[in-house]
């Protein structure tokens, strides 16, 4: 019989589906394993990366389920955002029809890879049964003050007449029409995430053992707390703002106030609300104004700004340093941001890069106030900032003073003085939920000229998105084209009221579908106390670096507030992290544009799913790229037909009777060999899969094995019926331990050799600790220390069994012949070293 990879693979995705084999149900006898991929974004087809992430996720899940643990593992649809809209004006054709025939597809390709979901939990985000609870969280983080509305830019096209979303601002530039894209002040909510930003960061702690390393780093540096000082530097001549009332100084956020006696000038952000001020009629308010709007659209278009050029203007105006008294003249910088701190810096060039770079730019002083201990260095002579601690110089009192000393000293005087203030500062920002686009869940909030902000009463909900609006690329919202939406009756007074038009950021629903997974039916609430007690947290989580900041942190914030608001009882929601690299061709991430993507659907066509499984897991280790070849690929495929040609052998030599208990002390020599490779690789295998996730070392150690089993000679297999029954034992084994791999043709293979039962509903093999030697094994002999031979023992041989075989070895003979033997060192299980006089 024919390996035929489309018969088994849909003889046994039937099965799995009409038994509903992969239906999670609660279980309170059984320890529960909540394995998950990051759910897609159904863009029309998956992609290698897809597979790769999801052949990851089931070899987990199916492995668990096999050890005993009762596992969910779930699949659904992150289906609101932008591409469905694009798709929409392009083609003339529905929102949601584009997304619901994507996620179709879609589903029929995952099926086909037979991946072990429960599809009863499926669930998309765009569905209002789903919808409606992004809108509830929105209510309550209403009413608890987390969600608020406040002022903010957006990307706008004067031309097109729209909002732009970031990914449709190219180089600063409209994508459509390629004029200039300016920023525009609209109203927008947020969510205060700034609210739990301490816990965000403290509780990273708890993430230790299951999270890498670098995306702890990423998340600790997103949050970026440091601790410094606010100083007032008194304005040169103080200034009066729209109401007439005096502004005296401008306020910096500095965490080297150590530095404050070289601070030579300040500079501020384009956006400071101080500027217009500053220049209002002087002959530089143009100049300034202008460079001031270009760096804004800049920085909105390029993320880059870290490594662009320092750039700046002078405002023409100065300040007074409070400790020195020098004026400092007042610069606008494009690296000073608006959001962080207070907009405003002293800026030391001495002793911090950038101002260094400013200052040599503009020519402005530059003002040694730290030195190393034992030199000294010169303003005139610097060619980068000097930015390490030392002896504070030039300071006044503090003068002769260790930096970090006077980084408190110099602190509490501030505060003495009134000039300053200990702060802590968060670089965490409120999180800007608002989208003017139409493919979203609408914010519950209506307006009411009477009443004012009035959010939707819980039971009015969902406010469902109208699905026949036609799609226009202009307006800053689409559902303001919407009569019928936009215009309701205020749920306080009921007179003529208007809805919010804005939709949350798709964001917001992925921050919290991993906890509807756990009761997705459930029409009281977003999710179900009893099921959320039993199922979460999710223990292992499975996705793209690309998401280690901000998808994580919102799901980190979204289940802090569950907890708060009493849906769950969890301060985190996924105790173990996995980041799996990218799937790469000719040396670079696959990708349309670049012209390099390999379609799963034609592997599927050609190979099947569980060679294509097996190329994805064998070629990498799941945390590095995986390089896409066309021989790993047929390797995989002819691995898999060796595997099948193996069992068809066992079959002819053995029948499919069933095989006797083996006894280890009863079997011939050669049977036991073989019977502790079983051994081996039973533990081997269950180790990497398991501890380590190294799936690629997993496989190439049932390869090794079923090489060396498959070397057996038939004359050898007939002769001897312990080798015939373990021969048997151990093609039935690597079969077993390749099943989460390679699922269909393992189950298949199975019922050849004769089993009854599933390899689904068989346990995991175990192993026989005393079976994990190998039964004999090899030393190396040195001679006062090299090498000269080597001998093989039985495993279990003591010291002087070794020393007898050792002794017995002509090499050793011919070393050792009539000299004196002063010792004997064995080095157990590597090697003997034998020392000898003259
Ligand atoms: C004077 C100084 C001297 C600074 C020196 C550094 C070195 P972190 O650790 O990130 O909090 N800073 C403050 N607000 C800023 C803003 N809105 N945009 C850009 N830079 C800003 O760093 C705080 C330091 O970053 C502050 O300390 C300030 O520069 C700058 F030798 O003040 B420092
Ligand atoms: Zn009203």
């Amino acid at each position: 019989m024919e390996y035929d990879h489309k018969k088994i693979e849909s003889k046994w995705q039937k099965v799995w589906e009409e038994t509903n084999s992969f239906k999670a149900d609660i279980d309170r006898e059984k320890k529960k394993y909540y394995v998950l991929e990051m759910f897609p974004y159904p863009s029309g087809k998956i992609h290698m990366g897809h597979v790769r992430n999801y052949a990851i996720g089931d070899v987990i899940a199916r492995s668990k389920m096999r050890m005993g643990y009762n596992v969910i593992h779930p699949m659904g649809w992150d289906a609101f955002g932008l591409p469905a809209e694009n798709a929409a004006i392009k083609n003339k054709i529905q929102p949601a029809k584009w997304t619901i025939d994507n996620i179709n597809f879609m589903r029929n390709q995952l099926k086909k890879l037979g991946l072990s979901y429960d599809w009863t939990r499926e669930i998309a985000t765009c569905h209002p049964d789903y919808y409606k609870w992004c809108q509830w969280f929105f209510l309550k983080f209403y009413e608890k003050g987390l969600a608020y509305k406040k002022e903010s830019f957006v990307n706008w096209c004067n031309s097109c007449n729209t909002v732009l979303a970031n990914e449709q601002v190219e180089g600063g530039k409209c994508w459509r029409c390629e004029s200039e894209v300016i920023q525009k002040k609209m109203m927008q909510w947020f969510f205060k995430i700034t609210d739990y930003a301490e816990e965000l960061l403290n509780d990273l702690e708890k993430l230790k053992e299951g999270w890498p390393e670098r995306v702890l780093i990423m998340q600790r540096n997103w949050i970026g707390k440091s601790y410094g000082t606010e100083i007032e530097f008194p304005l040169k001549e103080a200034i009066k703002d729209e109401k007439g009332d005096l502004i005296k100084s401008i306020k910096v956020f500095t965490t080297r106030q150590d530095t404050l006696f070289g601070a030579t000038f300040v500079s501020i952000a384009p956006e400071h609300p101080i500027l217009p001020l500053l220049i209002k009629e002087s002959k530089e308010e143009e100049k300034v104004k202008k460079f001031s709007e270009s760096i804004i659209a800049e920085r909105r278009s390029s993320q880059n700004i870290e490594s662009k050029e320092k750039e700046g203007i002078f405002t023409g105006k100065y300040c007074i340093n409070p400790v020195t008294g020098w004026e400092m003249p007042i610069y606008v910088a494009n690296f000073v941001l608006m959001e962080y701190g207070t907009g405003a810096i002293m800026a030391v060039p001495a002793h911090d890069q950038r101002d260094f770079e400013f200052a040599k730019k503009y020519n402005i002083p530059i003002k040694v106030v730290i030195t190393p201990k034992d030199n000294e260095i010169k303003a005139e002579e610097m060619t980068e900032a000097f930015i390490d601690e030392g002896i504070l110089i030039n300071s006044g009192e503090f003068s002769g003073m260790k930096s970090n000393e006077a980084l408190e000293k110099i602190a509490n005087y501030l505060e003495e003085k009134g000039i300053g203030k200990k702060t802590v500062n968060y670089k965490l920002r409120d999180w800007g939920i608002s989208r003017q686009r139409y493919w979203g869940a609408p914010i519950p909030i209506i307006y009411c000229d009477r009443c004012g902000t009035v959010p939707v009463p819980e039971k009015d909900l969902p406010v469902v998105l109208p699905l026949d609006l036609k799609l226009k690329f202009v307006g800053d919202s689409p559902l303001k084209d919407s009569k019928e939406f936009l215009e309701t009756k205020c749920p306080k007074c009921g007179g003529n009221a208007k809805r919010e038009t804005d939709t949350m950021d798709t964001f917001v629903d992925s921050s919290w579908y991993f906890a509807r997974f756990c009761s997705p039916r459930y029409e009281e609430l977003p999710v179900k106390k009893e099921d959320m007690d039993y199922w979460m947290p999710v223990d292992q989580y499975i996705g793209g670096i690309e998401h280690a900041i901000l998808h994580l942190l919102y799901a980190r914030f979204f289940t802090k507030v569950m907890r708060d608001l009493g849906l769950i009882n969890a301060d985190e929601p996924f105790t173990s992290l996995l980041t799996q690299g990218m799937v790469i061709k000719d040396g670079a991430k696959m990708s349309k544009s670049k012209g390099n993507v390999v379609d799963p659907d034609e592997l599927l066509e050609k190979y099947g799913a569980d060679t294509v499984r097996t190329f994805c897991l064998f070629a990498a280790p799941p945390e590095k790229d995986l390089e896409w070849s066309d021989e790993g690929i047929e390797g995989a495929s002819r691995f898999i037909i060796r595997l099948w040609r193996l069992v068809e052998r066992t079959n002819t030599l053995c029948g499919s009777s069933e095989i006797k208990q083996i006894d280890k002390n009863k079997i011939s020599k050669k049977a036991e060999k073989i019977l502790r490779l079983v051994h081996r690789t039973i533990n081997k295998v269950t180790t990497d899969i398991q501890k380590r996730y190294h799936f690629n070392t997993a496989i190439a150690s049932i390869m090794e094995a079923i090489n060396e089993i498959s070397s057996l000679k038939d004359e050898e297999i007939k002769e001897d019926e312990t080798l015939r029954d373990t021969f048997k034992f151990a093609v039935l084994t690597m079969v077993n331990l390749y099943w989460p791999i390679a699922p269909h043709v393992c189950e298949e293979l199975w019922q050849l050799l004769g089993e009854k039962e599933t390899l689904l509903n068989t346990p995991w093999p175990n192993y026989d600790s005393s079976l994990l030697e190998e039964e004999e094994i090899t030393l190396v002999i040195q001679i006062n220390g090299k090498v000269r031979s080597r001998i093989n023992v039985p495993a279990d041989a003591d010291e002087e069994k070794i020393k007898e075989l050792a002794f017995q070895n002509d090499k050793v003979k011919e070393y050792t012949n009539s000299k004196k033997i002063i010792k004997t060192i064995i080095v157990p299980k590597r090697l003997i070293n034998i020392v000898v006089g003259k």
